[in-house]
Parts: structure tokens; C-alpha cells; sequence
């Protein structure tokens, strides 16, 4: 399982309730991880996860017991009327993961169009967009994939999601958030995600494409009269010029402005970020909540 399934089941289905340690890190007891394995198999033998996530573990225990059985029972010929519904997400990963290693864009394209018809769009970018670049940057890192393996895959993401964003219709009235990356941040997949689920979300989101000066973001925020800017840090996490970066962002922009910040490297400039009072949410779904706020 993804940490963003495991986070998503958590968030929204209430399915465990981790401890937290006092720098407000996630500790799973035995019995979470138990659950987490029930509910993973009941949700690969067809379950709906927001109809099982609260029961009991006893329950869940009977339950994929059950389910095993009656599987086991209807024997081979049965497991491809077994539909994995919710395992959609993870069969189109390791489709496009499969695609990608065959330099097949064509494949991959058709797996996220076909995503995109049957997953919900937080489900779509939680169980496939994001753990796709996760993946593939840790297959490039661990040498199982080639970097033109990589690049052709994420040249197909970015295009499916900007396709995303140019899909959504917001109306004139809606407020405006900018989203882009810092001068010196290449990195764009986050921001794009980031652009679509504003959009989503209500808020005429407009991308600006990555790697943008501070004063060029201020300028587009002041002609399209924004509410807030949205930024991505993904690489590196120690640019010895993006404080004073993000320092003349706050300046150009006045104290009105809200700047949201994401991305891999974001902690990683957290007092810079502090100082500019800067939203940090620390992932997409605590994104949309700090979206909602604003909007309230
Ligand atoms: C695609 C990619 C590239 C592409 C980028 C193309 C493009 N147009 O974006 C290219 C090929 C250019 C590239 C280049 C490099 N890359 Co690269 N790349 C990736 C890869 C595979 C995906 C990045 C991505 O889009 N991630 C998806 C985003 C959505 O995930 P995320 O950043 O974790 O963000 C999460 C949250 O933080 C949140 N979020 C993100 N943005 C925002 C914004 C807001 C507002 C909010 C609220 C939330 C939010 O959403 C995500 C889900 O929760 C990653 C692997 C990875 N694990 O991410 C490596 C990775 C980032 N790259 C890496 C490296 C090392 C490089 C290079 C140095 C490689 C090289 N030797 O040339 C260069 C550096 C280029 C540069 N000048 O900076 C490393 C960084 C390691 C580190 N120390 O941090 C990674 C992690 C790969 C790895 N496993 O080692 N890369």
C-alpha cells in the first residue's frame, strides 16, 4: 500500500487512528497494521472501502474470512468476476509503470484517460498520479529504470494533467490562485496537481508553468488580481537563494496575498517560509482543506 492510500483510508474512511509522537509523526500499532491488511484484502475481493473501514477488526477478521472462502470455493474460474474495483488505481500504476519501461506512450496515455473516466479525481491523482512519479523516481534512483524511461512517462503525466486543468469550468466570479514553482525549481508535476485540484475545488486556478522570479509572479498576481499563490519546492532542498526569493515574493505581493506552499523540499525551508507566513500544508488533501478556509 502507498502512504497516500494508507493516509487517504485514515483521513477519509476514519479506518485507524495512529498515534502521533510528539514531532507529529504517525505510529502504527500492531493492530492498525492488521486492519490495514484486512481491509486491503477485502477491498481485492471487491469491497467497498467506505462501507468496511469503521467495522471492528474482530468483524473485518470475518469478513475477509468469509470472502476468502466464498472465493476459494467458486474456485479459479471466478477470480476475474472477483472485480478489484478498488484496486483500479494500483492496476492502472503498475500499467502505466509497465508502458513506461516499454517506452509505450501511447499505453500510458490510454491507461490515465481510462483512469480518468472511472476514478474520482482525488482518488485519480492519490492512487495514481502521485505514487506514479513517486515510483518512477524511485525506480530511476534504484537503476530499474532508465531515464528515458522516466522522462517519456512523466512528459505523459504532465501533458494528461494539464489537460486536467484546461477541462475544468470556473466560473469569471470565482477567486483567483496563481500556482507555480520559485525561480531555480523545475519541478512542475506538484504544481500542476495542485492547480487541478483548485480548480476542483472552485478557485479559477491559473498556471503559470514552473521556474518563475519573484517579481514575475507578483505581476501576474496584481493583472489577474489573485487571492492566492500556490508555489511547489520539489529540488533542491538547499538553494541558498530561494529565502531571499520567497522574502521579495512577500514584498512584491503586500500582506493580503496568501502564498500556499508544497513540495518534497518544503520543510526544508520552513523558517524562510514561516517569516513570509506562508501556508504549509503538508500534503494535496490538507491542501484542499487550507483552500476551503480561505474560501470561508
Ligand atoms: C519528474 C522528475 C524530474 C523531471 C521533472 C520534469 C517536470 N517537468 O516536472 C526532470 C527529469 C526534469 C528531473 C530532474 C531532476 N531531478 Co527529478 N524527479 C522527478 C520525479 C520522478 C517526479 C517529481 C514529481 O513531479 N513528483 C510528484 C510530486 C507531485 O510529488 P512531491 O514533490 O513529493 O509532492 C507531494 C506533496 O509535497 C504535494 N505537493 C507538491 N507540490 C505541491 C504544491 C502545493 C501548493 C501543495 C499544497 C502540495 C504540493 O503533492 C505531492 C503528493 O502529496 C521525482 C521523484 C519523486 N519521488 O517525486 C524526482 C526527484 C524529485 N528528482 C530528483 C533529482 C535528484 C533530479 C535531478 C538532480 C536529476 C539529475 N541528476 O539531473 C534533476 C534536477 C533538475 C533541477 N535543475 O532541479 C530527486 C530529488 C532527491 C532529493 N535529494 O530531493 C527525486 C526525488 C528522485 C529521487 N528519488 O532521487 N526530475
Amino acid at each position: 500500500m502507498t502512504p497516500q492510500v494508507i493516509r487517504a483510508w485514515e483521513k477519509r474512511y476514519g479506518a485507524v487512528t495512529p498515534h502521533r509522537t510528539e514531532t507529529n509523526r504517525r505510529l502504527y500499532s500492531n493492530e492498525d497494521v492488521e486492519r490495514l491488511t484486512l481491509l486491503r484484502r477485502a477491498t481485492l475481493l471487491g469491497r467497498s472501502i467506505g462501507q468496511i473501514a469503521t467495522q471492528s477488526t474482530e468483524s473485518l477478521r470475518a469478513l475477509v474470512a468469509e470472502d476468502e472462502a466464498l472465493q476459494r470455493s467458486a474456485g479459479p474460474e471466478s477470480t476475474a468476476q472477483v472485480v478489484p474495483r478498488k484496486d483500479l488505481g494500483g492496476r492502472v500504476l503498475n500499467a502505466c509503470l509497465e508502458a513506461a519501461k516499454q517506452l509505450d506512450a501511447v499505453t500510458l496515455q490510454r491507461e490515465l484517460d481510462g483512469a480518468f473516466v472511472s476514478l474520482s479525481r482525488p482518488v485519480l491523482m492519490s492512487e495514481v498520479v502521485v505514487p506514479l512519479m513517486q515510483m518512477l523516481g524511485a525506480e530511476w534512483r534504484e537503476g530499474t529504470m532508465r531515464v528515458s524511461q522516466e522522462h517519456l512517462a512523466t512528459a505523459a503525466v504532465r501533458s494528461f494533467v494539464g489537460s486536467l486543468n484546461g477541462a475544468q469550468h470556473v466560473p469569471i466570479s470565482a477567486p483567483a490562485i496563481l500556482v507555480t514553482t520559485p525561480h531555480g525549481q523545475v519541478h512542475e508535476i506538484g504544481a500542476l496537481l495542485a492547480a487541478t485540484i483548485a480548480a476542483a475545488d472552485g478557485w479559477r486556478a491559473i498556471y503559470l508553468g514552473p521556474n518563475l522570479p519573484a517579481e514575475e509572479i507578483a505581476s501576474a498576481a496584481a493583472q489577474r488580481e489573485a487571492h492566492a499563490v500556490a508555489l511547489s519546492i520539489v529540488y533542491p532542498t538547499d538553494d541558498p537563494h530561494l529565502g531571499a526569493e520567497l522574502g521579495k515574493l512577500r514584498r512584491f505581493l503586500g500582506p493580503d496575498i496568501h502564498i500556499i506552499v508544497g513540495g518534497r523540499a518544503a520543510p526544508s525551508y520552513r523558517h524562510a517560509l514561516d517569516e513570509i507566513g506562508a501556508i504549509q500544508p503538508p500534503d494535496l488533501d490538507a491542501f484542499v482543506v487550507e483552500l476551503q478556509a480561505l474560501r470561508g
